[in-house]
């Protein structure tokens, strides 16, 4: 594959510095311009205050870009008809010259080839609600079960079905571990009422865990859960009652496939007046930061 390094990111490449990737479609679909703007500046400042160089990810054009300059990410943040690009479709977005935001799954597979191991997003895509009828299983999952890096989330998005999700990952190999908790957290809030059996308290931990996990050639990733900050959540059952309205809307609107996600985390942003945006953009960058830890912890 074909990869176009931003400078900082290819200097600290070849010189084994930590190195963290992030995605771009939490950027393009998952939150409004021009939040989500600041929201990607922020997190590649926190990154570089700690010295480690942030990867965003995206394609441009058909290329495949790893570490985004400032007009690259002002593209993905504002431009009008932003592909949202799953693993499945990276071959098509380079034929077509699609311009596109990645992904997990698509951040993860091209974050692999890049020689990065350590990844940040907000919550991953799972089992979404109603998939025994629908059949709708984000390809997350599967790439998790197939890509070996560190994976920084902070937990499942509230809108889906999180005990499914766990048990699918479950299913999948994929180890799941709590950052100082014993309880999957819910994206927006601390607490999902699924537990959690592996538990891991610093970054350091989580390097070590990953450095076995390799030599005992295990295919999968970890996938660290990262609670949002207490200050920030919105307990379950308040959003929830957005969330079972917005998964209602979806249904009488016919909307399905890749489009659902955006709506929801949309929906859910305009009836909360803002507040889930908040809470969205708390998390992300708590696991941004978490994931620049661990990404110092491994080199
Ligand atoms: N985390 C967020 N907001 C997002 C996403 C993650 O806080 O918008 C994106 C990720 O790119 C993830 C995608 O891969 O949502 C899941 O989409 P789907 O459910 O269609 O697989
Ligand atoms: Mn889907």
């Amino acid at each position: 594959m074909n990869i176009h390094f931003s400078p900082d990111v290819g200097a600290a490449l070849s010189n084994q510095k930590p190195v963290l990737a992030l995605e771009s479609t939490i950027v393009s679909h998952g939150m409004p311009y021009p939040e989500n703007l600041s929201f990607a500046e922020k997190a590649e400042s926190l990154c570089r205050s700690v010295g480690v160089a942030p990867a965003t990810i995206a394609i441009i054009g058909g290329n495949i870009h790893v570490g985004l300059s400032a007009d690259e990410l002002e593209i993905i943040a504002s431009g009008k008809n932003i592909k949202k690009v799953a693993r499945h479709e990276i071959g098509y977005a380079i034929a077509h010259k699609w311009t596109g935001a990645t992904t997990v799954s698509s951040t993860m597979h091209i974050a692999k080839e890049a020689g990065i191991s350590v990844f940040a997003t907000g919550g991953i895509g799972g089992v979404h609600r109603g998939a025994e009828y629908s059949f709708d299983v984000s390809q997350d999952l599967t790439a998790l079960s197939q890509i070996p890096m560190v994976v920084v989330s902070a937990g499942a998005k509230a809108i889906l079905d999180i005990p499914k999700t766990v048990e699918m990952l479950e299913t999948l190999g994929v180890p799941l571990v709590g950052f100082k908790t014993n309880e999957f957290p819910a994206f927006y809030s601390t607490q999902s009422g699924v537990s959690l059996h592996l538990s891991v308290e610093s970054p350091n931990d989580i390097a070590r865990l990953f450095q076995s996990h390799v030599k005992a050639k295990l295919p999968s990733a970890i996938l660290v859960a990262n609670p949002v900050p207490k200050q920030d959540e919105v307990v379950s059952s308040e959003i929830e009652t957005y969330i079972s309205k917005a998964i209602q809307l979806a249904s009488d609107r016919g909307i399905s496939g890749k489009d659902l996600t955006p709506f929801l985390l949309g929906h859910i942003k305009k009836v909360t007046e803002g507040r889930s945006l908040e809470t969205n953009v708390s998390l992300a960058l708590n696991n941004v930061q978490l994931g620049a830890e661990i990404a110092s912890a491994l080199v």
